[in-house]
């Protein structure tokens, strides 16, 4: 009866010693462990141990742990992309860069997100729009999206729209536009309904286009279809 303890005590170190490095899924892990981290690129797991991948945490937005899956802010990043390149993602963690689908499923099937996303038109105005509900489901099913619970940040919801399409890209019609490719008329790639209320991987370029009609890095319901923004990031973070 009283080996018991002793024999515990004596595993003690070992079991801790069995204790795997911090290898972080996303950007909460990284604040759960030491929350005085602050905004900026992390290194981070999402897929597992040799999936090392750069992204940006924003540790400031509302109590921060948000982990930026899409972010455009100054055109240098070319989004017009084939649909392999937005399965493994592209781009700088420290600028614009696109995560990569197959990493966003991996995340949202372990644990629960909500969304955010953030953006700035060229006048300095700056809003959002909230989701308190973000997954998306695997490429066997054309990483249809589920995003439900629109909480507003001023934006307006532009994305419930897309809610329970697949993603589509120039190069894999996956749309509900019988006639057409949203992707190739919208130069985007994105879960297109027919096709559109919200283009953020559209063309980069300034503010009001009265040539560019529903091309640019539009977000409808807060400056309409014309208007290409000069940010806007997407972002996620585990429901507490
Ligand atoms: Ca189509």
């Amino acid at each position: 009866m009283k080996l018991l303890p002793v024999v515990l005590v004596l595993l003690a170190p070992l079991l801790t010693s069995c204790d795997p490095p911090l290898l972080p899924l996303d950007c909460s892990d990284i604040y759960n462990h030491d929350n005085s981290r602050p905004s900026g690129v992390y290194t981070t797991y999402p897929i597992g141990a040799t999936s090392a991948v750069q992204v940006y945490c924003d540790m400031d937005s509302d109590g921060g742990r948000w982990m930026v899956f899409q972010r455009r802010m100054d055109g240098t990043v070319n989004f017009y992309r084939v649909w392999d390149k937005y399965k493994t993602g592209f781009g700088n963690a420290a600028g614009e860069y696109w995560l990569g689908l197959e990493s966003l499923y991996h995340l949202t099937r372990r644990k629960k997100f909500e969304l955010l996303v953030d953006m700035e038109d060229f006048q300095g105005n700056k809003t959002s729009a909230r989701y308190s509900s973000f997954s998306i489901a695997s490429e066997s099913y054309g990483y249809r999206l589920q995003v439900s619970g629109f909480r507003n940040g001023g934006a307006g919801d532009s994305l419930t729209r897309h809610n329970g399409n697949k993603f589509s890209t120039f190069d894999r019609d996956n749309d509900r536009w019988a006639l057409g490719n949203c992707a190739k008329s919208h130069v985007g790639a994105f879960w297109y309904n027919s096709c559109l209320t919200a283009n953020p991987n559209g063309v980069y370029g300034g503010g009001a286009q009265s040539t560019m009609t529903g091309v640019g890095v539009s977000w409808y319901s807060w400056k309409g279809s014309n208007y290409s923004l000069k940010t806007i990031s997407m972002k996620i973070r585990p429901v507490q």
